[in-house]
């Protein structure tokens, strides 16, 4: 295929309830589309889930942008590509960092390459499950009391798991409320890295309420100090921001650092890295599940083709278009049924992106040819 261009979206879309983490309070989410087009006419699309602020990691929306419109097109547009993995033999593996804005062009690109051969996405990368696990993450609320209720409520609605967001001062007690009312549910926690090695009480603590992994307690650039914390408590840790690339992960194995990957295609560059990370997980026997960046339900859709690949062992952070937004921009929107959300079989990602929602969150646009 040869792509004849890429267009942005910058877009911006209100969250149903604020999503409180250790980072931060998000009350709108942005991000970027990308629209692949081919020249036969062809498309594909992706998303680049970048913020406004640089708080789960140093990517935002705007510098995305940036490095996409005057580096990564350059290399694509034009190109003859035979798979995805092409773009990642020129530039775009020069460029250091900016998972983000690489995985929006590489996942874009992979819609297009799956439409193309008249598959569904999730057969084009090898995925074996027909339905994935459905979870959800629960964030910072004002009280005990609303997290209780949202906690319930989301229990009701069927997830298979839940995860609660903790940070200093939202944590012991936290758990130990929820474990009162829901003692044997399967549950985690993200500290998404609000701690270091002086919380050793507290997470020999927390060891005592059967959680089933306790996510990136340090830092989002530490490896050892999990390691030394993973030797010590029974909880499994699982590593989310501290796992970039396969390379990091190669490493967090040797060292113990973790025994579960919160696998997020955009934190590490898309479809291409996320097989790549996939596949070494499964040979060094280290489960995944695939995570969330609230994605509208386009990189929603490249999630669920990921938590179909045969090494995801845990229900994942994917839940239903409704969990975070009024409305979405795919038709049919993301649900979730019992608890699962089914693999769509239609071509590329499966959904059709409702281009009239599309424009109206759309705050900025460029055509690049
Ligand atoms: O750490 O997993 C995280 C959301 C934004 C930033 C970081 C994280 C999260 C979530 C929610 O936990 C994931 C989702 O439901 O999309
Ligand atoms: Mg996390």
């Amino acid at each position: 295929m040869q792509i004849r261009s890429l267009e942005m979206f910058h877009v911006k879309m209100d969250l149903v309830a604020p999503f409180e983490t250790s980072f931060g309070i998000e009350k709108e989410r942005e991000c970027i589309i990308i629209r692949a087009e081919e020249r036969g006419g062809e498309e594909g699309w992706g998303e680049v889930p970048a913020s406004s602020g640089p708080w789960y990691s140093h990517e935002t929306a705007k510098c995305e942008w940036h490095i996409i419109e005057d580096f990564i097109s350059k290399d694509v547009i034009g190109k003859e590509i035979e798979k995805p993995q092409d773009i990642w033999k020129g530039v775009v593996s020069r460029i250091r960092g900016h998972n983000m804005a690489k995985a929006g062009v590489d996942m874009a690109l992979w819609d297009l390459y799956s439409r193309i051969e008249g598959k569904s996405l999730s057969k084009a990368i090898g995925g074996e499950k027909d339905r994935i696990e459905s979870g959800v993450s629960i964030g910072i609320k004002r009280n005990l009391e609303s997290l209780i209720e949202t906690v319930k409520s989301n229990v009701e609605k069927g997830y298979r798991r839940i995860k609660l967001k903790i940070k200093p001062g939202w944590d012991l007690e936290v758990v130990r409320e929820v474990r009162k009312e829901l003692p044997d549910f399967p549950m985690h926690v993200d500290a998404n890295g609000a701690y270091d090695m002086s919380y050793l009480r507290l997470f020999r603590e927390l060891d005592r309420y059967n959680l089933m992994m306790i996510e990136q307690p340090f830092s989002f650039e530490d490896l050892v100090q999990h390691s030394e914390l993973a030797r010590l408590i029974r909880t499994p840790i699982c590593l989310d921001e501290s796992i970039t690339s396969k390379e990091r992960a190669v490493e967090a194995y040797r060292i113990g650092s973790c025994s579960i990957i919160n696998v997020k295609p955009a934190r590490i560059g898309g479809l291409t890295k996320t097989l790549e990370l996939h596949d070494f997980c499964v040979s060094a026997g280290i489960p995944i599940w695939i995570g969330g960046l609230l994605e509208t339900g386009i990189g929603r859709a490249h999630l669920v083709a990921a938590a179909s690949l045969p090494g995801v062992k845990y229900p994942n952070d994917i839940s239903a278009s409704s969990r975070y937004y009024r409305e979405d921009i795919v038709i049919p929107e993301w649900s979730v049924e019992d608890g699962f959300i089914r693999v769509p079989k239609g071509r590329g990602i499966g959904v059709e992106v409702a281009e009239e929602k599309l424009l109206r969150f759309a705050q900025r646009r460029l055509l690049i040819k």
